[in-house]
């Protein structure tokens, strides 16, 4: 551990061992070990995420919320939620001399993130999970909450990025994907559909959480069933399609983000079907019909919009997503795009689950 996070640690009252921990593409996080407490102990990005402040206390809002909700509901909130651990001057996050934020969670026990689904069991438990938690938030009022990333599901937003990063190409790497330019340009007529029903009012805005990959979902070690819903840095009123989309589009996929051999990726189906299946059960009481109809074309839309992200980020010099080689990006970028084609291909499959489900 350096120097530096020893420090770090002391604000919040805690000596440990500190090393860094899980598979975040946004966050630095470390496990602080103090026995016989264990810290989940991170380095908020502040490159993405310009107001910390306005971060930490949507975080704190939510999770004291939810705090509520579990107690009343006879759950154990330490385990159910994410817990913030205030500095020793009362804050809820440590802005460090040179400017690196902190903050501090109860590391949650004998639970595990997965980074791939292993069963289709557990993706109808994450389904579950994530339905969960928007019940439990049904009734928090959206208006007190900051836009922490602003435009973040507004795909229209995202093309008009791409289109900035095509026009600078500011890593002199445009050359090299042309195909990929011309499969994200292609289905612009498809980008406004989610953002436009948001604005002409046809389906409801409400407080959802995101960021659904099956990696900000904690699972109980011995039961496999889902603890907590982690991640809560995108927490901001949005559409349920958003939750519903990303989920499928990491969770239903045949293989990891990154998969070089595109051969091996497409959306399964079986995979979908389970997560359909949790989803509605949760959220059964309060879809729209509307919503409903979009549910297959969002899987769709938060792959393709994850996709001219992380095609935009390549162009740009992979500012944005932690990348651990130099074409990352350029490989996520091309498996959400096979998953596209492959999800474009089966939509009347798709559409024939969510009627299964439907009531
Ligand atoms: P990022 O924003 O970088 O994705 P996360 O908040 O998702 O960061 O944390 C990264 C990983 O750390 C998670 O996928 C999970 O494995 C682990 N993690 C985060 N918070 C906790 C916690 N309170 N208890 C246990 N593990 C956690
Ligand atoms: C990021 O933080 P993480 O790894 O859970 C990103 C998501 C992307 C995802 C792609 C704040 O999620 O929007 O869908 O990577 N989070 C943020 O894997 O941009
Ligand atoms: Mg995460």
């Amino acid at each position: 551990m350096s120097y530096d996070l020893n420090e770090v640690m002391r604000h919040f009252k805690a000596n440990s061992n500190v090393s860094p921990y899980g598979e975040g593409h946004i966050n630095d996080t470390f496990l602080a070990d103090s026995s016989p407490y264990r810290y989940l102990l991170q380095r908020i990005n502040h490159n993405i995420f310009k107001d910390v402040d306005g971060l930490m206390n949507n975080i704190v809002a939510v999770t004291d919320y939810l705090r509520e909700v579990i107690t009343k509901e006879g759950g154990n909130p330490d385990r159910e939620t994410l817990t913030v651990i205030r500095t020793t001057d009362d804050k809820n996050y440590y802005c460090s001399p040179e400017g690196k934020y902190y903050r501090m969670y109860i590391y949650i026990e004998d639970s595990v993130a997965y980074q791939q689904v292993e069963n289709k069991e557990q993706f109808y438990h994450a389904a579950k999970a994530f339905g969960k938690f928007q019940n439990q938030l049904a009734g928090f009022d959206a208006s007190r909450l900051n836009e922490t990333i602003p435009d973040f599901h507004n795909t229209r937003a995202r093309f008009a990025q791409l289109k900035e990063a095509i026009k600078n190409d500011k890593a002199g790497r445009l050359k090299e994907v042309q195909a990929e330019v011309e499969f994200a340009l292609a289905r612009e007529n498809e980008v406004g559909i989610v953002v436009d029903a948001i604005e002409r009012g046809e389906i409801p805005l409400r407080v959802t959480h995101n960021d659904t990959k099956l990696n900000n979902v904690l699972f109980d070690n011995k039961t496999d069933e889902a603890v907590c819903v982690i991640d809560l840095d995108t927490v901001m009123p949005g559409s349920m399609l958003y939750d519903y989309g990303d989920s499928i589009r990491f969770g239903a996929s045949s293989g990891p983000e990154d998969e070089k051999d595109l051969d091996k990726i497409y959306c399964d189906l079986e995979l979908f079907d389970a997560y359909t299946k949790g989803f509605l059960e949760e959220l059964s009481d309060s879809i729209t019909e509307k919503e409903l109809d979009l549910l297959p074309f969002s899987a769709r839309l938060m792959t393709y919009e994850c996709g001219i992200r992380f095609l935009a980020d390549y162009l740009n010099g992979d500012t944005y997503f932690k990348i651990h080689y130099p074409e990352q990006n350029l490989d996520r970028c091309r498996t959400q795009f096979k998953l596209v084609a492959d999800m474009e291909k089966k939509d009347a499959q798709m559409t024939e689950i969510v009627n299964k489900y439907r009531k």
